[in-house]
């Protein structure tokens, strides 16, 4: 991750409680960036795709059982297999737009309740992963995300779970002083929420040198 170039492209993280608009909004960036015929990729965790991906799903969906920790390392996992292509293609000049990464990694096991799982334990595995350049946060209360068209039948999917994920997420960004998190109202339509994401965007500086990486809670 350590060397220094110019043009590299920019990591843009997507964040937020199910039903925020975080999918659609991860796509019509896509779609703005490679409409001005710039390099884009969308990437999207957890990479249901991969063997680890895969054991994920079964247990989201139900179909197999795992510890807390272990799941939760398996999540992590599915990032760092995946660091090292995102880091060539911000190499190679590509905006990578992330849907979900380590802030809903942390956040998700820690509202679980287990006393064993803390945040700051959460986080740790993070650590030494790719700082985004910037990462919104698509707020919208648990309430207002249950309106829109309700919860899936998905592990996590309940309004409990969704509003601890949410007062976590706060906690999180509070301790961590160096991530640049933008707060996003997400109540509004898919146009403005779309420009102020773009307005973010644009102003990134271009010349940044990719050694940034995740660091421990303050
Ligand atoms: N989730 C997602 C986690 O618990 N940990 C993680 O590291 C990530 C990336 O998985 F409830 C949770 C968040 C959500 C579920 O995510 C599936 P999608 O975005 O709905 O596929
Ligand atoms: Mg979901």
């Amino acid at each position: 991750a350590r060397s220094t170039a110019i043009f590299r492209g920019h990591l843009v993280v997507i964040e937020g409680l199910d039903r925020s608009g975080k999918s659609s909004q991860c796509q019509l960036l896509l779609e703005t960036i490679q409409a001005s015929r710039q390099r884009a990729r969308y990437v999207k965790f957890p990479d249901r795709t991969t063997p680890t991906g895969q054991m994920i799903n079964s247990y989201l969906t139900g179909q197999a059982q795992q510890d807390d920790h272990s799941i939760h390392l398996l999540f992590s996992a599915n990032r760092w297999e995946a660091i090292k292509g995102i880091e060539e293609d911000l190499m190679n000049g590509f905006t990578v737009i992330v849907d979900r990464y380590s802030f809903s990694g942390a956040v998700y096991s820690a509202a679980k309740e287990n006393p064993d799982l803390s945040l700051d334990w959460a986080w740790y595995p993070e650590i030494g992963l790719l700082k985004p350049d910037i990462l919104f946060f698509l707020d919208i209360s648990s309430a207002d995300a249950a309106k829109r068209g309700g919860y899936g039948a998905e592990r996590y999917e309940t309004e409990r779970m969704q509003a601890r994920v949410r007062t976590l997420f706060t906690e999180l960004f509070q301790r961590l002083d160096n991530v640049h998190v933008r707060v996003i109202d997400a109540g509004r339509s898919i146009q403005e929420v779309h420009q102020a994401i773009l307005e973010g965007v644009d102003e990134l500086p271009w010349d940044q040198p990719l050694d940034m990486t995740l660091g421990k809670l303050g």
